[in-house]
């Protein structure tokens, strides 16, 4: 597990990284509560072990900083403190912390409550995953893909750059449900986005909008370099027949884009204008890309 520590004692931040460490944790120690906001910012870390009494920034504050952020991964807090009366445990809960330890730290006990900390992780990832992915193809959801693109839009602005978005609709979909059956259609959709998925850059995303319609967002991208895009992704879904239970079946997908370059705001806008064009590459034939 990837662990951030702050400790101004050194002592003790020097020992409780090298009990970490011995037990398998990557570890980040600073010695302050403002050096720690500036690490889990800048990285994520499921997990804070963080002293109470430190100068500037102490352990309560940073509580309650990390708890104020709306992030996607939770941080699971352990305090850590040599007080050891009611009122603090109230006090440090209610800050956001999730347990404590108390020092000088007992080695076996760290390791229990590190397990315990795993435990709950791993079920807040599993929820995570299953609130922001699509279940059958595991590209994001209509709500995630959705999101990131509010968030792009943002940022475009700011930085005055393009946003793209373009939508994909596989062409005749009806058609192969009605001739191989809905789980070989299924399998199709899924090769479909592995393809999609495989094109895509960096900063790009792919999301599942709608039954056999996906959301593709394109950072950084001006109408014509999402056109070479939008041209690679119908190639990638042509190119060659999808494996299916029922054999091979040929695939072809039409794309509608919309590009947003600071002037477009309103994210239903640019949607309903990629869909504009989705229409018209329907219209001139399907498996084509239109503007
Ligand atoms: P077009 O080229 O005009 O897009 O034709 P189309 O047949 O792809 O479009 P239409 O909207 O008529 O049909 C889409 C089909 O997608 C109908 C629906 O049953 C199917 N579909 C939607 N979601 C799923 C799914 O999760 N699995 C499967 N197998 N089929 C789905
Ligand atoms: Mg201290
Ligand atoms: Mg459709
Ligand atoms: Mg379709
Ligand atoms: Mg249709």
């Amino acid at each position: 597990m990837k662990i951030l520590i702050a400790e101004d004692d050194t002592t003790s931040r020097l020992l409780f990284a090298a009990t970490l460490r011995k037990l398998g944790h990557t570890v980040t120690a600073v010695e302050d509560g403002r050096k720690a906001w500036e690490a889990w910012q800048k990285d994520e870390y499921p997990l804070l072990i963080s002293d109470w009494m430190m100068p500037d920034i102490d352990g309560l504050q940073l509580c309650r900083m990390i708890r104020g952020e709306p992030g996607l991964q939770y941080t699971y807090i352990i305090l850590l403190t040599a007080l050891d009366s009611k009122g603090s445990y109230l006090e440090g809960m209610d800050a956001g912390a999730d347990d404590f330890i108390t020092k000088p730290f007992d080695e076996e006990q760290l390791a229990a409550r590190l397990r315990v900390a795993e435990r709950i992780l791993g079920l807040h990832q599993k929820l995570h995953i299953q609130a922001t992915r699509d279940y059958l193809t595991g590209v994001w959801n209509r709500a995630s893909i959705m999101d990131y693109l509010q968030k792009e839009l943002k940022r475009g602005a700011r930085q005055d750059i393009c946003t793209s978005v373009m939508i994909a609709d596989l062409d005749h979909f009806k058609r192969i449900n009605d001739t191989y059956g809905h789980p070989t259609g299924d399998e199709i959709l899924q090769e479909a986005a592995r393809r999609m998925s495989g094109v895509l850059r960096g900063y790009d995303r792919v999301g599942r909008y709608g039954g056999e319609e996906f959301l593709i967002t394109a950072s950084g991208c001006d109408w014509s370099e999402a056109l070479a895009l939008g041209e690679r992704i119908c190639s990638s879904i042509r190119s060659e027949p999808a494996n299916s239970r029922a054999g091979q079946i040929d695939m072809t997908v039409s794309i509608g884009i919309a590009t947003s370059c600071g002037q477009v705001n309103d994210i239903g806008e640019l949607i309903a204008a990629a869909d504009q064009a989705l229409y018209q590459a329907k219209e001139a034939g399907r498996n084509q890309v239109k503007l």
